[in-house]
């Protein structure tokens, strides 16, 4: 009902906007997104996910202060969470696979729907700087595997060992159990009288997704994680899957995603998020009816586990909504640097 009235009030927006202008909907919204942009929106911005995303933001903010373009800015600033090694779940540092690899997913989209992908990729520090290279330098928008690194190396990329001994040794740990049990906000949970595995502690970390918006008034994303822990080997998330970890089209507006990838990639998260701002929808909602559509699936699954989701459309509005409390994001923009919480569904 709720739904049905808010299309209905959409629509009317639409209509209206079809008189004004002679241009229908969400067409005569972003009909000239970059006047819309520099008339209301405060440009640039960057959003990513998780509280690595402050330092993941400051990387991108060189680049978006100096006037340079959103897709630079992502790729910039989420390097510096793959570089990290103090995170578990991204680049150097990630928890490995049950075989005991550290494979990781990365993907990339700028503002003309260039996108380009890596999936399951071995020993390369920056499968983002990988994926773009994937865009630009090849007829493709995904390698995996082996062909992913001897494409990086042909690249100059190098060979490094990514398992650091304290990945290695939860690695060991885990083994003395061997269960795949993902486990949602892990971090938090680990060792929960520790302030560091609390929300907002430096273990609470999960896939860094960052989407910004430029003095130009493009849009350009990232997504980078070593996967779930403890995955089978080959398995791949949603965070390399174009739509589904992230999706941006510039005429609307970006989205990306944390959390168990099944279940994001079932319903093509990021792309349904932004398809829902496409028809009108602000960032929070669009990722609120994504959450519910995991939730209507199996709510007694959903119940245990975490997704949440973070959008920006071209107005330069944004926001999150996730399953469990517990997700945060952080917003870099010439008025504000720091996190917010993600409104959850569950409260508790
Ligand atoms: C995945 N979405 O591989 C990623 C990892 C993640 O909580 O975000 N884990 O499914």
């Amino acid at each position: 009902m709720v739904k049905r009235r808010r299309f209905l009030q959409q629509s009317l927006k639409g209509v209206a906007a079809f008189a004004a202008t002679g241009t229908t909907g969400v067409a005569a919204a972003f009909a000239s997104p970059k006047a819309v942009v520099k008339a209301t929106a405060n440009v640039p911005v960057v959003l990513s996910t998780w509280d690595f995303g402050m330092a993941a933001n400051k990387g991108a903010w060189e680049v978006l202060s100096k006037g340079g373009r959103a897709v630079d800015a992502v790729e910039a600033g989420v390097r510096i969470t793959e570089a990290e090694g103090t995170n578990l779940t991204v680049g150097y540092g990630g928890l490995p696979d049950r075989e005991g690899r550290v494979t990781l997913d990365a993907c990339i989209m700028d503002d003309k729907y260039g996108c380009g992908s890596v999936m399951c990729i071995e020993n390369i520090m920056h499968p983002i700087s990988v994926a773009r290279l994937v865009m630009e330098k090849t007829p493709h928008v995904i390698l995996v595997g082996d062909g992913a690194q001897q494409f990086a190396l042909a690249n100059g990329f190098k060979k490094q060992n990514l398992l650091t001994p304290t990945a290695e040794k939860a690695y060991k740990e885990w083994l003395k159990t061997s269960k795949y049990s993902p486990v949602m906000n892990i971090e938090n949970k680990a060792n929960p009288k520790s302030k560091d595995h609390m929300p907002g502690g430096k273990y609470n970390h999960d896939t860094i997704g960052m989407i910004a918006l430029d003095q130009q008034g493009n849009i350009g994303g990232a997504c980078t994680t070593s996967g779930m822990a403890y995955k089978m080997r080959g398995r791949v998330g949603d965070s390399p899957v174009i739509g589904a970890g992230l999706y941006v089209d510039n005429e609307v507006g970006g989205a990306t995603a944390t959390g168990v990838g099944e279940e994001v990639i079932r319903i093509v998260g990021s792309h349904l998020i932004v398809e829902l701002m496409r028809q009108g929808a602000k960032p929070e909602q669009a990722c609120r009816d994504a959450v519910d559509r995991i939730i209507k699936r199996s709510p007694s699954k959903a119940k245990d586990l975490q997704v949440g989701f973070l959008a920006i459309n071209k107005l330069g509005e944004y926001g999150a909504f996730c399953i469990q409390p517990g997700f945060s994001y952080a917003v870099k923009s010439n008025t504000e640097d720091q996190m917010h919480p993600g409104n959850s569904y569950y409260t508790k």
